[in-house]
């Protein structure tokens, strides 16, 4: 089908479902610009909450899907297609924290909210980056157990003075992991008036170089403080943030910094995905009970 076709048939679907289309800021153009709602995980999913829609078709990577339908139990979460996931959440299984518990039974576990349900569901507390070191200040206890981001991980250790226990030994973000000193070097030769927004899924010396540690949501809200900016995250994040602030300059810090998980997603699945309500997006309600426990427990905490 061609493009304006599609967008016509996911508009018509979307009112006969009486759904929303959300997406994450790492969203292909032509998604973002047909989505009702973008923005980070946390963001969309409890933006959900307020929504009066009975269908969420969810442009994201699996476990950001499952934080809506955890938050929204009774509204029906579709994920496009389920090649969408996240190489890093994927790396944290729930025999490694059930191995760690065992070692440091004392400590509490501090999961990032980049984790399937199966492993939120044996946390005390979720974190985002951005409330991460305020919560495990917290916490009643001088050493952690946190996971998968073990960037985060040693940046919440800095910052809190506590003992962080990595789970698993070596988790992290691959699209993060490529931005080096290069990158930093190559973006002040090039745009020496610019400053660097970096994500702090990024390797510490590259969060050294930075102006600002950012999630995407904080990105947004900080990009008014400058005229020009490098930007150290997915690639399509410039997009999202460009068209927000047309005045603004946006530079991505390497053009081949995309994440494979959020580039499955086609306008073609979103299309497929309402037409025949799939996938749909289903949490065991044991697990989804105790996940959405850590969930509300860091909401209250930040
Ligand atoms: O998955 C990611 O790499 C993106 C992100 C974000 O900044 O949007 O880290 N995901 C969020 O769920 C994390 C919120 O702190
Ligand atoms: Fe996961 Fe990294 Fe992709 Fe974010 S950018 S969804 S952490 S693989």
């Amino acid at each position: 089908m061609e493009m304006e076709k599609l967008v016509e048939e996911i508009m018509r679907l979307k009112e006969e479902r009486n759904a929303i289309i959300m997406a994450h800021n790492y969203q292909l153009p032509e998604i973002q610009d047909i989505a009702d709602f973008l923005g980070d995980s946390l963001e969309l999913a409890r933006k959900a909450v307020d929504i009066e829609a009975d269908v969420i078709a969810f442009a994201g990577v699996d476990f950001m899907a499952e934080t809506a339908k955890i938050l929204n139990p009774e509204k029906t979460v579709l994920l496009p297609t389920r090649r969408a996931t996240c190489a890093m959440a994927n790396m944290l299984r729930p025999e490694h924290i059930i191995e760690l518990k065992k070692r440091y039974p004392e400590a509490p576990v501090v999961l990032y909210v980049n984790t399937t349900a199966e492993t939120k569901a044996l946390a005390d507390v979720t974190v985002t980056s951005a409330n991460a070191v305020k919560i495990v200040e917290k916490l009643d206890s001088d050493v952690i157990i946190f996971g998968p981001d073990k960037n985060l991980g040693s940046y919440v250790a800095r910052q809190t003075g506590k003992k962080v226990i990595p789970v698993p030994e070596h988790g992290h973000c691959y699209v993060h992991r490529k931005f080096t000193l290069e990158d930093v070097e190559r973006a002040r030769k090039l745009y020496p008036k610019a400053k660097l927004m970096v994500h702090p899924e990024c390797e510490p010396e590259v969060q050294e170089q930075a102006d600002v540690i950012v999630s995407t949501g904080g990105m947004i809200r900080r990009a008014k403080e400058w005229d020009e900016w490098v930007v150290f995250t997915e690639r399509e994040m410039v997009y999202r943030l460009s068209k927000l602030y047309p005045n603004i300059r946006f530079h991505p810090a390497r053009e081949d910094a995309t994440c494979i998980g959020m580039k499955a997603i086609t306008l073609n699945h979103i299309y497929e995905s309402l037409r025949d309500m799939k996938y749909e997006v289903e949490v065991p309600a044991e697990i989804a009970e105790r996940a959405r426990k850590a969930i509300e427990r860091m909401l209250e905490m930040s």
